[in-house]
């Protein structure tokens, strides 16, 4: 470790006063921009963590056309560990997050318990954690990597066993959300994707999709209340063995979510590769409740790659900030690789998230509205062009040093201090 590569505090907010000023000419106030900023929290997916194995004893194969690949060393082998490896990840990022759960992470203490027989107490070290820690929790039932998920249905089903079996399992992931909500005292997102769908052109497209409304009906029927769980309902083109046809398409949810006013999840993943979901925002939001996103980011196809501060996320969080809806939406992420250090994928790809809130935070949002509204097009793009090149990452540095994390590079220093600490001895 060389301090002399990372910056001092006092050259930290030395820089930041002059950022400060520079905004402010424009209107912006940094201050606020921050406290916004350290407001927001985002979800980090736990599965990033042990490449989306989880802990049942039976642990097989990961399904449902999900693909994790590279074997970098020092993955997560118990919830102990992935504790260990998601507090180091906390520690690298600013602000106070959540974490995202799904069923396979369940702590059974050895024995084998059902999916659809799940209960709140085996979670309950999560929820000691989340307390102790002052994170949320969010949640998802795990409906692939089992043997009732291998045909590759599971709520849209042609068998009633099967169908019978994963809403059994809903339900009880909802209760788990719930108990997670009061527990907490802020409510928890349980997010419901499927893998359902086929490989080669079905001839009947419409029974799959019937079957999964009345499967979902079904398992949204109780009422919970929103102050301790809410609903979400995932959407996706296509996956691996799923090419052709998926049940849980995008017009099938966003109706679904509409008519029945749950939550959206929109991943950034699952459309047309040129297609992104900044754009889909403000659309979707006029009919539905609230938004989960699933910050994802796909290369060529829903590879689920480590998030970058590149356009498509700036355009998520642009639209976000400008439209005014931060407070019905919840951030979420989603993405798993192993090629590199775990941690830093979390923290990296986190920070990449908060980085583009912040910078959609510092628009001088009203000015360029009015110019808008005007019809003053010449000034607009003038404007949003000179903010390219405005000091905001003094704005971030100084944020990371108030929140007492690493500014900048002193991050991969800590990295690489608990890859030899704590994950090469993982064997
Ligand atoms: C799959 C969906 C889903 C999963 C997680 C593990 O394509 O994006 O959200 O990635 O539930
Ligand atoms: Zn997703």
């Amino acid at each position: 470790m060389n301090d002399q590569l990372h910056p001092s505090t006092d050259r930290i907010e030395a820089a930041y006063a002059l950022a400060r000023e520079r905004y402010a000419l424009l209107g912006v106030d940094t201050d606020r921009a921050l406290q916004r900023l350290a407001a927001t929290p985002i979800s980090l997916h736990c599965w990033q963590g042990d490449d989306v194995a989880g802990f049942e004893a039976s642990g097989g194969e990961l399904g449902g056309g999900l693909a994790v690949t590279g074997n970098y060393p020092g993955k997560a082998r118990n919830a102990d560990e992935l504790r260990q490896d998601l507090d180091q990840a906390y520690r690298l990022i600013p602000g106070r997050h959540r974490l995202n759960l799904h069923a396979i992470y369940a702590e059974t203490g050895g024995q084998r318990v059902e999916r659809n027989e799940l209960r709140p107490e085996h979670f309950a070290a999560w929820v000691d954690w989340a307390k102790a820690n002052g994170h949320g929790l969010d949640f998802n039932p795990t409906c692939f990597s089992h043997p009732l998920a291998a045909s590759g249905f599971t709520l849209a089903s042609y068998d009633p066993a099967v169908r019978r079996f994963w809403i059994e399992h809903c339900i009880a992931s909802r209760q788990i959300g719930e108990s997670f909500g009061r527990a907490l005292g802020t409510p928890c997102v349980t997010n419901v994707w499927i893998p359902d769908g086929f490989k080669d052109t079905p001839v009947d497209r419409r029974r799959p999709r019937e079957l999964l409304a009345q499967s979902l009906d079904e398992l949204f029927a109780q009422k919970i209340d929103p102050a301790c769980n809410l609903d979400a309902v995932e959407s996706k083109l296509f996956g691996i063995g799923s090419e052709a046809y998926v049940a849980g398409s995008h017009e099938f949810y966003l109706g679904y979510a509409i008519t029945r006013q749950v939550l959206l999840t929109l991943d950034s993943g699952h459309f047309h590769p040129t297609e992104t979901i900044a754009d889909k925002i403000s659309a979707v939001m006029a009919y539905i409740p609230e938004l989960l996103l699933h910050v994802s980011r796909g290369v060529r196809w829903d590879s689920d790659h480590v998030v970058l501060l590149n356009d498509e996320l700036q355009g998520i969080m642009q639209e976000l900030v400008r439209g005014d809806y931060l407070g019905r939406t919840h951030i979420g992420l989603d993405y798993f690789d192993a090629s590199i250090n775990r941690v830093a994928a979390w923290a990296i790809g986190t920070r990449n998230a908060l980085r583009a809130l912040l910078l959609a935070l510092l628009e001088p949002i009203d000015h360029l509205r009015t110019l808008e509204q005007a019809g003053d097009y010449t000034a607009r793009l003038a404007l949003l062009e000179a903010l390219k090149s405005m000091p905001f990452g003094a704005v971030w540095d100084y944020h990371c040093l108030q929140q007492g994390v690493p500014v900048g590079m002193a991050m991969l220093d800590e990295i690489r201090a608990y890859e030899a600490r704590v994950l090469t001895g993982r064997g």
